[in-house]
């Protein structure tokens, strides 16, 4: 049996994440943890617990009271948060980040903690970006990322702790909402889309970014999770699927809602989307772990306008007839 604990289990991967997890491991295996106060009906799907990340002591008293054997580490402040808030997305991200290595290396753990497309800068190759290449972001969250990716290298070639990490890409979903990210206009477009008919993007209209839907990135985490170590030739991954600007996705959502509108008034996450790679190569990810992505920017949009109609309970029939 092995049990898995999920630091920032109420984000927006965390989210599904954990229902995926219980699902293959079973419910009371897979534990959930955050800061936050959860419902009744979400605590009767699976253990909850209550776990900043920041507190080294409360870390290693989960590790042992639940017996834990893998952690996937999804605690952080995202860039747009972080830019706002430097100092704290340094300390959730950074000191997090060392006391979930910490706790691992202690008790023998496995542990996945995720990079992002933020890890690369102005000065990365932005087309085609490779696994390995220059890294030097401009934003706090980027920063903290390179950092989580050195220390879990270091402490797997030092220790020998079992340490993976993949760069996501901007992750569309439509059953928990981003926080504070620049990618998030892409999943904001729909919510706009099918409730108003038109949505403001935050990015200008060529601002191209690599981006992927929630099921490929539930599957791409949870396989590599599950990897034999023996088969990775190395520790961090570039995870890509499709890429797209915002006036792409405007035009996509236009085919099934042909009065959409878009209209754009870039802000300081604007400079962000500017420093991050328009798209990624992850050929390194194909070829050790079999990693492959099933949705495109087409598949992807006409999923989410009807899962997110249904939710929001609008009525919604998309103009292409098939
Ligand atoms: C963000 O926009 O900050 C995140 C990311 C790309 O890591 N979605």
């Amino acid at each position: 049996m092995t049990n898995i604990l999920v630091t920032g289990s109420r984000g927006q991967i965390g989210t599904e994440l954990i229902e995926l997890l219980r699902s293959i491991y079973g419910r009371e295996q897979v534990f959930a943890s955050d800061i936050t106060q959860v419902s009744v009906e979400e605590r009767e799907r699976g253990p909850y617990v209550y776990l900043d990340v920041l507190d080294s002591q409360g870390f290693a008293k989960t590790v042992v009271d639940y017996d834990i054997d893998w952690i996937v580490h999804n605690a952080s402040i995202l860039s747009a948060t972080g830019e706002r808030n430097p100092e704290l997305a340094l300390k959730v991200n950074a000191r997090g980040t060392e006391n979930a290595f910490d706790v691992a290396k202690r008790y023998n753990l496995r542990i996945l903690s995720p990079s992002s497309i933020a890890a690369f800068g102005p000065s990365t190759p932005s087309v085609d970006t490779p696994d390995v290449t220059i890294m030097r972001p401009n934003t706090m969250y980027g920063v903290t990322k390179v950092w989580v990716e050195l220390l879990g290298e270091y402490y797997h070639q030092r220790f020998g702790l079992d340490f993976r990490s993949l760069r996501y890409p901007g992750i569309i979903s439509y059953k928990a909402l981003p926080g504070g990210g620049t990618t998030d206009y892409a999943v904001e477009i729909f919510y706009e889309a099918l409730k108003n008919g038109k949505y403001t993007s935050f990015l200008r209209p060529d601002s191209r970014l690599p981006m992927m839907y929630m099921p490929d990135c539930l599957k791409g985490t949870v396989d590599l999770l599950r990897a034999e170590e023996s088969i990775l030739e190395q520790r961090v991954f570039n995870l890509g699927a499709f890429n797209f600007t915002p006036s792409e996705l405007a035009s996509e959502i236009q085919r099934h809602l042909p009065d959409f509108t878009i209209e754009y008034q870039p802000d300081y996450r604007q400079d962000i989307a500017d420093g991050w790679p328009n798209s990624l190569d992850d050929s390194q990810a194909r070829r050790q772990w079999g990693w492959e992505p099933s949705y495109d920017l087409t598949s992807m949009t006409a999923e989410m306008l009807e899962k997110l109609a249904e939710i929001l309970n609008v009525t919604y029939k998309s103009a292409i007839v098939v």
